[in-house]
Parts: C-alpha cells; sequence; structure tokens
C-alpha cells in the first residue's frame, strides 16, 4: 500500500531572502531553521493511467493556474528521475492561513516525499531535501526536525538542507500572533528577487548572514536561549532592512507589526523572555520559554484586540503514515 508523506512547517531563524539561480532555487546563502510540531501537509500520490496530473487539495480538485506550480514541478521531478508515469496528488494541508505560516515549506516536503514513496524511488534524506528544494527553498528544511541548516551550495547536488540536531532539548517555544489583515501581499519569490536586485545593503546581507549562521550554531550547541533570540531577532530584522531598502521599496510590516516589536522590547524590559521574527508577512512570530509563554501570550492579547496567538513547539522530520 502506498503511503501518505508527512512534512512540517519550519520557521527560518536565520532566513533564507535572495536566489542566485533562480530555476534550480539556488540561495545566495545558507539559512538555518526549528521545524514546528503544530502543522503539517499530509499528501499521498497515485500513479494514474492519464497524460496529465491531478491535484486535489483539501478535497478540491484545483484549476489549472491553481496547480500550475505543481504541474511544473512534476514536470521536474519526472525529468530528472527519467519516468513518464503521472499522478493525482491528494493533498491535505493542516496550516490554515489564519496560523500565519507559509505552507509552501511543507507543501513541497511532503510532496517530494509523496512522490519518492509511491515511485520507490529510494531517496536519502539528502536527495529528499534536493527534491524538495526544487519546488520551494524553504521546504528543502521541512525534511528533517528540529534545527536544521540549509547549505546554499552550488549546483542542484550541493544546495540541500543538514540537521544540526532534531531533537533538541531546549526550553524554546514560539508564539505565532496573526494580524487580521488582507493586505495585497508580494510573494517571497518576487520579494527576495526585487531585494536583490536593488537593496545596496544586498552584500552586506551575505556577510551578515555567514557571520550569524556561525553565531547561532554555537549558541543552539550551549544551549544558550537568549543568545539565540538575539540573533534571529536581528537577523529577521535585517532582511526586512533588504526590502525598506530596495527600490521601489517595499514592506511586509503594518502597523501592528510594529506595535508587536515594541511590546515584545517592553516584555524584555520587564524581565520577560520574548524574541520577535518575521516572514514575508505581518505576522510576527515571538521566541518565548516555557516559563515566559504564558506572560507573553496573555499581554499581546490584552494590548491588541484584533489578533489572534497560535503556540507551536519543536517538530519532527519528514514522516510516512
Ligand atoms: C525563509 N522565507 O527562510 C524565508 C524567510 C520567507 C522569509 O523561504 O521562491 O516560499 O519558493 O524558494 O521558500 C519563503 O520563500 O520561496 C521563505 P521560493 P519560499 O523561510
Amino acid at each position: 500500500m502506498t503511503r501518505t508523506a508527512r512534512a512540517y512547517t519550519n520557521i527560518a531563524l536565520i532566513k533564507y531572502w535572495g536566489k542566485k539561480n533562480k530555476q534550480l532555487k539556488l540561495p545566495f546563502t545558507n539559512s538555518l531553521s526549528l521545524t514546528l510540531d503544530r502543522f503539517y501537509t499530509d499528501t499521498k500520490a497515485t500513479i494514474i493511467n492519464n497524460d496529465e496530473d491531478i491535484v486535489y487539495l483539501n478535497g478540491q480538485l484545483l484549476n489549472t493556474t491553481q496547480n500550475k506550480r505543481i504541474l511544473k514541478y512534476l514536470d521536474t521531478v519526472r525529468q530528472f528521475y527519467s519516468f513518464n508515469d503521472h499522478f493525482q496528488i491528494d493533498s491535505i494541508n493542516h496550516v490554515p492561513t489564519s496560523a500565519g505560516f507559509a505552507s509552501s515549506a511543507s507543501g513541497f516536503a511532503a510532496l517530494a516525499a509523496s512522490i519518492n514513496e509511491t515511485k520507490k524511488l529510494n531517496l536519502n534524506r539528502r536527495q529528499l531535501s534536493i527534491l524538495a528544494r526544487n519546488g520551494s527553498g524553504s521546504a528543502s528544511r521541512s525534511i528533517y526536525g528540529g534545527f536544521v541548516e540549509w547549505i546554499a551550495g552550488a549546483d542542484n547536488e550541493s544546495s540541500f538542507a543538514v540537521p544540526i540536531d532534531e531533537n533538541p532539548e531546549i526550553d524554546l517555544t514560539l508564539l505565532s500572533v496573526v494580524i487580521n489583515k488582507h493586505s495585497k501581499k508580494i510573494s517571497s519569490t518576487v520579494g527576495m528577487e526585487n531585494s536583490v536586485k536593488s537593496s545596496p545593503f544586498y552584500e552586506n546581507w551575505v556577510t551578515l548572514v555567514t557571520s550569524e549562521i556561525k553565531e547561532i550554531k554555537q549558541a543552539i550547541a550551549q544551549k544558550d536561549v537568549q543568545k539565540i533570540g538575539e540573533i534571529s531577532e536581528h537577523n529577521a530584522m535585517c532582511m526586512h532592512a533588504l526590502t525598506l531598502s530596495a527600490n521601489p521599496s517595499f514592506t511586509y510590516f503594518e502597523p501592528e507589526t510594529l506595535q508587536i516589536i515594541q511590546i515584545i522590547k517592553e516584555l524584555r524590559q520587564k524581565g520577560i523572555f520574548a524574541y520577535a521574527t518575521i516572514d514575508a508577512g505581518p505576522n510576527v512570530k515571538i521566541i518565548c520559554t516555557k516559563e515566559s509563554l504564558p506572560k507573553v501570550q496573555t499581554y499581546i492579547e490584552q494590548q491588541l484586540s484584533n489578533v489572534t496567538t497560535v503556540i507551536a513547539n519543536i517538530g519532527s522530520g519528514i514522516q510516512y503514515i
């Protein structure tokens, strides 16, 4: 029987922001993430006697505009592994938009793993990470649990993620603060492209990431949560500086994003552990400890009426169920 592949989302502590090769999704820098336990995608691939793929997402058949990226990806996979089979893809996304996380990381990681399973490709996790990366850069990291580093590499074979610590015994937990706004969104793909092209600070970003990756790996090894928080927050702010300094300038921040950043600073002044990280959207993910989490959550909910909060802990890598 063909098993379903399950992949969890991840949050980057050192961000991936810019590609040196668009087609292969080769990044300019390494990045480093934490896989989360709450949000995941379950995907099953079935070989069908058809010359087109069909894709169901959450039980609904996707039309040709909706599944364009997935169909293109399946063509890439066929080309990589020299087979002609077409698939019915059944994917259930347990990453509600209301949770404030992107689903492309878990989505493409689960899709890559489901084809590995159905076609019996017997890929090891490194090969699986390469295959997932070709769907979406951040998906390369969702193959593993815990702390994960994506090595930028120089070509298709050398750009993959590696586990740093899959079961870290560390007092870290995440509070996602979701701002209920439906502003027009610049996709990560377009946003990073604009930053690379026109931010005068892009070269500095590449240098900064190289040193912050080293520093955060040391902090992870020493279980120094404060250092992890400090480096992650600084790295996220620098990523967003690349959007503000692009020409034309843009930002993912909403007024509430800045309010939450301010609140986090106030909390720290009161001695409560809280650090911010922010992806390509307005929502803020707050890095907390077990002790600080309930205090941070209560404070945020008291101060801001129009937000929801979701707690996530450290999660595992790809599973077959
Ligand atoms: C990250 N993000 O490291 C960064 C931080 C968003 C902000 O990876 O173009 O959907 O498919 O490779 O992986 C989101 O970008 O972009 C992302 P593509 P992806 O998590």
